[in-house]
């Protein structure tokens, strides 16, 4: 039988702990076992800093093809609160950022009925040429998968093509759960676990790092997000091409999942905790502040975050369209450092690739 306390013992010592260890100590450890165990797995990695980046996001559009259950930002094209920039919109929004300090660009749009792969190529060609030292950090797997495979591409030649116009990473989005059970029930157009894999494994053979996420406090079970996380943990073994891990709380306002409400913050600091714990290869656990807010963000970090992304700037709809606090979430260099501080930890800026900024 296994013990909590032989497992304990077995992080103390930094050793690899089984998904079946990892659900003894996701059910039976206190909540302080685990701060203290994933706080001492984050110190190993990164001491006594917290990363931030200065970033914004850009979200072309809200028109998606899919009909996710636990989405609130998806419209059909044409349905009141659908918006569709163009291309000369979409670079106007980048122009008024000139000046900003941003060293990142996060884009993530719908699965787009007509924009295709060629197009966001040439967008992100022309916006590089407006700020040609940011990094383009830009689509879902399943966006991804969507336009390549609708160029008739390979993974390979579509991500290659990407590449060469200057996406140089890849957010962490469209995993929610890989266990095809609640998958198919949350998301049943979105592709299996294995095409989202097999797009960040390929990104990695071709030097596009990424990140990786997962949706969870919904239908799933403790047992389905150990589940990810392994998956998780052996494509970073396979690959080392994962930055950062961020677990993403279902927010449930405005979806066809409302009725479901949303976890506790206890929840969510357990969450962060075991994700650190059962991801020892993947150096940085993200705190997504826009998701969590403020106040919980602060205490993430004694559950293992060592990341809080980044300033944003009133640039993202996702989270608020669902209910988060920050209905136009915006973060200053000094708030950032603030909530650092007040954990007892000092801000360091990044880059997209975690090289630290001076
Ligand atoms: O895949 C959508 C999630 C993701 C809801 O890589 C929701 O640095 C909660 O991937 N409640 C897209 N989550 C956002 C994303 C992301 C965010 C921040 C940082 C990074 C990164 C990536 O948003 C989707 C889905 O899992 N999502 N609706 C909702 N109601
Ligand atoms: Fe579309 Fe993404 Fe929303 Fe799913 S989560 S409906 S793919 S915008």
């Amino acid at each position: 039988m296994l013990l909590l306390a032989d497992i304990i013992e077995k992080c103390r010592r930094a050793e690899r702990i089984t998904a079946e260890e990892a659900l003894v100590l996701w059910q039976q450890a206190s909540l302080w076992q685990l701060s203290e165990l994933a706080l001492a797995a984050k110190r190993r990695v990164s001491g006594e800093k917290v990363y931030y980046n200065r970033n914004f996001h850009l979200e072309p559009t809200n028109v998606c093809l899919f009909e996710c259950k636990f989405c609130s930002y998806r419209r059909k094209a044409g349905e009141a609160g659908a918006w569709d920039y163009s291309m000369d919109e979409v670079l106007d929004i980048v122009r008024s950022r000139q000046g900003s300090g941003a060293t990142e660009i996060h884009i993530v749009g719908g699965v787009h009925p007509t924009n295709d792969l060629y197009y966001y190529a040439e967008m992100i060609r022309r916006i590089k040429e407006i700020m040609p030292t940011v990094a383009i950090k830009a689509f879902t797997a399943v966006e991804l998968n969507y336009m390549i495979r609708q160029a008739g591409l390979t993974l390979e030649q579509g991500l290659s093509l990407l590449k060469e116009a200057g996406m140089e990473s890849i957010p962490g989005g469209g995993a929610e759960i890989f266990a095809p059970e609640i998958r198919t029930k949350i998301c049943p157009q979105k592709g299996s676990a294995e095409e989202w894999l097999a797009l960040h494994r390929t990104a990695h053979g071709l030097g596009i790092d990424s990140n990786a996420t997962m949706l969870y406090g919904h239908i799933e079970g403790i047992e389905h997000r150990i589940d990810h996380l392994m998956r998780i943990r052996e494509l970073q073994d396979a690959t080392g091409g994962i930055n950062a891990f961020i677990p993403l709380k279902f927010r449930s306002a405005n979806n066809s999942m409302s009725e479901l409400g949303e976890t506790s913050v206890t929840d969510d600091l357990r969450t962060l905790a075991m994700s650190r714990l059962l991801l020892d290869n993947v150096a940085h656990i993200k705190a997504y502040w826009v998701m969590y807010g403020k106040a919980t963000t602060e205490l993430a970090l004694a559950f293992g975050a060592d990341d809080i992304d980044g300033t944003i700037d009133d640039s993202t709809k996702i989270y608020s369209m669902a209910g988060a606090a920050d209905t136009r979430p915006t973060m200053s260099v000094e708030d950032i450092e603030r909530i650092c501080s007040a954990a007892g930890f000092t801000a360091v800026e990044r880059d997209t690739h975690y090289n630290e900024i001076k």
